[in-house]
């Protein structure tokens, strides 16, 4: 196919896009962000999310860089040692990689819970029925007894016993304030964010600068290589990650193809 053959806008399961053709992964995820909108799972700015995130990715070559490799694995490493980690959801991941994300709770034992900036009670619940279909057993979020401190919009809605008890949280997919409330709570924080300049991966102990499709598969393929390895051994991968390193290789291949 060539690069200038289109794909019908009509395409109803992802199955119908040729996976020989040069945008095959922008395609699924366009497909996906489109039909977690129709099914009230993702909100309609999650396009505008979709839409720079594709940006950033194009010009990081749609590949997983060395340092966001590293930056999987160390999360990985974090995510294994800790006591309560907890995998945030927003309408974009769970329409984006929703069996993925099950995947990574079960190999690390984590929680997934649901966190919303667009919140209401009929997204929430579509979320968490979503994830139940891709297999997750315990869904937290909808509870939201609990508030992150100096936060006043709807992100600060949590579980007592869910992030707000998280000693490690991934958070993907947003440009905010709730990674910086969140690092005041001093928990460490992974970050999975295709823009190094976001607010989100800037303040993080473990800024991913990769596809969110790319990146959760490649943390568990880690966890999963890692599920043996002692404390030491995960404690010396976190400390080779070099965060500052990660962020400064991801923009200077963003903006310089380097
Ligand atoms: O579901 P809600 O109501 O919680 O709303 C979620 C959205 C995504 C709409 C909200 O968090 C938002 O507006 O996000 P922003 O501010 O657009 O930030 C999203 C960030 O994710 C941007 O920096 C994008 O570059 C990045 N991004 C988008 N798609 C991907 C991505 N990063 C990794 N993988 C992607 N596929």
């Amino acid at each position: 196919m060539s690069e200038y053959d289109t794909v019908s806008a009509d395409v109803q399961h992802e199955e119908e896009i040729p996976e020989d053709h040069p945008r095959y992964q922008d395609l699924i995820t366009r497909h996906r962000i489109e039909n977690g909108v129709e099914k009230g799972i993702t909100h309609l700015q999650g396009m505008h999310a979709e839409g720079r995130g594709s940006a950033f990715d194009y010009l990081l070559g749609e590949e997983t860089i060395p340092s966001a490799d590293a930056a999987e694995r160390a999360a990985a490493a974090h995510l294994l040692l800790a006591e309560q980690p907890v995998l945030s959801i927003n309408g974009n991941v769970a329409a984006l990689v929703p069996g993925e994300m099950v995947d990574l709770a079960d190999a690390v034992d984590a929680d997934l819970e649901v966190n919303l900036f667009n919140r209401t009670p009929e997204r929430i619940e579509a979320i968490a029925e979503h994830l139940r279909e891709h297999g997750a057993e315990g869904v937290k979020g909808l509870t939201a007894d609990a508030r992150i401190p100096n936060l006043d919009h709807q992100r600060a809605k949590v579980d007592a016993d869910g992030i707000y008890a998280a000693d490690v949280v991934v958070v993907p997919l947003e440009d905010g304030d709730r990674a910086e409330a969140l690092q005041e709570m001093e928990k460490t924080e992974i970050v999975i964010d295709l823009n190094p300049l976001s607010r989100s991966p800037q303040v993080a102990e473990i800024p991913i600068v990769d596809n969110i499709i790319r990146a959760v598969p490649n943390m568990t393929a880690h966890a999963e290589e890692l599920a043996t390895a002692s404390e030491a051994e995960l404690r010396a991968i976190i400390e080779e990650f070099d965060r500052e390193h990660a962020l400064e290789a991801a923009e200077e291949r963003i903006r310089n193809g380097v």
